[in-house]
C-alpha cells in the first residue's frame, strides 16, 4: 500500500457470533452499514447475528455506531450530538453500558470508546498500512502474528499478537495521518470519604434506585439468588415497574431456592426456578471462555452457572442482575480485618479490566440483553469511595447495602450472609471432584482449572473453534495427565 498509515478500510463488527461462522471477510455484506469516507477512505460496519442493542446515527460529518446504551436521552442520536460539540472529549459525558464507533467523515479520524468499566469490550488491530479493523469480539480479529501495530490505550489480547483491546474508561482516536491519541473518561477512584453512616446509606439506596430506573422496562428478569445483592436489585425493579419478575437456578447438587423464594413471595414477584444438572453446568465452559474471551478460572467459575441459567430465560428479555456488587464493597472477602479488607477492594478494583465478567455477550447470543446496576457509573463511584468501616461495620459485610434496603426486604434476606452463585450452585466443589477422581492433588486443583480453561481459550478465542465442537473430556484428561505428571 502506498498511502501508508491512511486506513483504507474500518471493518466494525459487532454482535455474538454464537454458533455463527468465527471469521468474516474484511467488508462488504449485505448488512453492511456505510459509516462515512468517500472512495479512497471507505468506513463500514457489520451488525453480526443477533446483537439487540446496535445501532447507528449519522448526520453529514459523523457517524456512530453505538453498542449498548447510554443514560439519559438521546441514544446514539444523543452520543452524535455530544460528539459534534465535544469531539473525543464527548465520551467523559457518557455513562452507560456501550461501545462506541465514532466515524469523522471529512476530518478522517474515527474514535473508538467503551464504557467507564469496559462492559462492552471493543478490540482493534490496525495494520502498519493504516488498515483498521475492529469488532466486540477478539476473535474475528485473529491476525497472522506481528500484523498489528501498538495503539494507545489498549492492552494486548493474550494469543492473539497484534489485536488490542480497548482499556475501561478509553478514548481512543485514530487519525488518517498515522497519529493515534489515547484519553481517560474514567479512573478507579483512590481517595475515600468518611461520610456519616445514614447519610451514606441513603445515598446508596438512591444510586442504586437511579441506576436501575433508567434500565427498567418491559421483559425484564432479575435473576435472583436470594442474597442481598440481587435481592435490592428485585425489590428496586419492583418499586419502579409495580411488578417483578425472578428466576433462580439450582442444580442437582445444590441450589438457593428457599431464600430466593422467601425475596420472591415478600415482592410478589412472577417466580421461575430453574432445576437442571451440574454436568449440563459445567458443559457450558468453552460457550462462557468463547463468549468472554478470557480465560482467568475463578471468573469463569462464576459466570458458568449464569450461562446456564440464561439459556432458559426467554428470548428477548432484558437480564438484571446483582453481579460485581462485592468487588466495591469487598463482599467476596469475609471474616478479613478492616485494613486487610480495603487493601483486597483495591486490588480488586484494579485487576477487573479485561475479565469481561460483564460482557454482554453471555446474553447477546441468545438474544437478551444483560445489566448490572452495581457496574453503574454513579453507583460504582459511590461504593468505591465509601470508608471501609462503612463496607464492613458490627461484624457485617457489604453493611451499607443491607441498611440500605432494610425496610424493603425480609429481616432473614437483610442478614444472610454471602454465598457465591458458584458455591450455592455447587460449580466450583464439582469441577474440583472431577479432577480429583482423575488423580490431581488437592493443592494442584486450581492449577489445573487453570490448565483446562486456558486450553479452551486457545482452542475457541485463539483457534476460532466453536465452543460446541470442544471435547471438554478430552480436554480435560490432557490437561489433568499434564498436571499429574507436573509438565
Ligand atoms: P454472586 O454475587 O453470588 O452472584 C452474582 C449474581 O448472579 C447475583 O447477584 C444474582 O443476580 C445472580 N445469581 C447468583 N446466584 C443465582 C442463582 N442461584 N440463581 C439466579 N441468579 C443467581 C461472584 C459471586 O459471588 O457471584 N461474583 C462476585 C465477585 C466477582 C469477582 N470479580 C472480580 N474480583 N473481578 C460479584 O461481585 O458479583
Ligand atoms: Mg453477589
Amino acid at each position: 500500500m502506498t498511502a501508508a498509515a491512511i486506513p483504507a478500510a474500518v471493518a466494525c463488527r459487532v454482535g455474538t457470533l454464537g454458533a455463527g461462522p468465527t471469521r468474516l471477510s474484511a467488508r462488504g455484506t449485505e448488512d453492511t452499514l456505510g459509516l462515512g469516507g468517500d472512495a479512497s477512505w471507505q468506513v463500514d460496519a457489520t451488525i453480526v447475528g443477533s446483537c439487540p442493542q446496535a445501532a447507528v446515527a449519522r448526520d453529514s460529518e459523523l457517524a456512530v455506531l453505538l453498542v449498548g446504551e447510554v443514560m439519559g436521552d438521546g441514544g446514539p442520536e444523543g452520543v452524535l450530538r455530544l460528539c459534534r460539540d465535544m469531539g473525543r472529549w464527548a465520551f467523559g459525558e457518557v455513562t452507560g453500558r456501550f461501545a462506541a464507533v465514532v466515524v469523522h467523515g471529512a476530518s478522517r479520524r474515527v474514535t473508538l470508546s467503551v464504557d467507564h468499566a469496559g462492559t462492552v469490550p471493543l478490540y482493534v488491530v490496525q495494520t502498519w498500512d493504516g488498515d483498521l479493523e475492529v469488532a466486540t469480539e477478539a476473535k474475528v480479529l485473529a491476525p497472522p502474528a506481528g500484523r498489528g501495530r501498538p495503539l494507545p490505550g489498549t492492552d494486548d489480547v493474550p494469543g492473539l499478537r497484534g489485536v488490542r483491546r480497548l482499556r475501561a474508561g478509553t478514548c481512543l482516536t485514530l487519525h488518517a495521518s498515522g497519529h493515534a491519541e489515547a484519553s481517560s473518561t474514567w479512573v478507579v477512584p483512590a481517595h475515600r470519604e468518611q461520610v456519616d453512616p445514614d447519610e451514606a446509606v441513603a445515598q446508596v439506596r438512591a444510586v442504586i434506585d437511579t441506576a436501575v430506573a433508567w434500565q427498567a422496562r418491559e421483559r425484564m428478569v432479575t435473576v435472583l439468588s436470594g442474597g442481598i445483592d440481587s435481592s435490592a436489585v428485585a425489590a428496586t425493579v419492583k418499586a419502579h415497574l409495580g411488578s417483578v419478575s425472578t428466576m433462580t437456578m439450582g442444580t442437582d447438587r445444590s441450589d438457593e431456592f428457599a431464600p430466593a423464594s422467601t425475596v420472591a413471595e415478600y415482592l410478589g414477584a412472577q417466580h421461575t426456578e430453574v432445576s437442571t444438572t451440574i454436568d449440563s453446568v459445567l458443559a457450558e465452559l468453552p460457550s462462557v471462555v468463547a463468549l468472554t474471551e478470557c480465560a482467568d478460572p475463578a471468573v469463569t467459575e462464576y459466570l458458568l452457572p449464569l450461562a446456564r441459567l440464561y439459556r432458559e430465560v426467554p428470548t428477548g428479555s432484558r437480564v438484571i442482575t446483582g453481579y460485581g456488587a462485592d468487588i466495591p464493597l469487598g463482599g467476596m472477602h469475609r471474616g478479613k480485618a478492616q485494613m486487610a479488607l480495603e487493601e483486597l477492594i483495591v486490588h480488586d478494583m484494579s485487576t477487573f479490566d479485561g475479565l469481561n465478567e460483564l460482557s454482554p455477550n453471555l446474553g447477546t447470543h441468545l438474544g437478551l440483553w444483560t445489566s448490572h446496576p452495581y457496574w453503574d457509573r454513579a453507583v460504582l463511584n459511590r461504593l468505591v469511595t465509601l470508608a471501609a468501616e462503612l463496607k464492613r461495620r458490627d461484624g457485617k459485610d457489604k453493611w451499607v447495602l443491607r441498611e440500605a434496603f432494610r425496610n424493603v426486604l425480609p429481616a432473614e434476606t437483610v442478614q444472610r450472609p454471602k454465598l457465591g452463585i458458584h458455591e450455592g450452585s455447587g460449580t466450583t466443589s464439582f469441577w474440583s471432584e472431577v479432577l480429583l477422581a482423575q488423580g490431581v492433588e488437592p493443592s494442584r486443583v486450581p492449577a489445573a482449572k487453570s490448565r483446562i480453561s486456558g486450553a479452551v481459550y486457545d482452542l475457541v478465542v485463539v483457534g476460532g473453534t466453536a465452543p460446541e465442537s470442544v471435547d471438554l473430556d478430552a480436554l480435560t484428561s490432557s490437561a489433568v495427565a499434564r498436571e499429574v505428571v507436573g509438565a
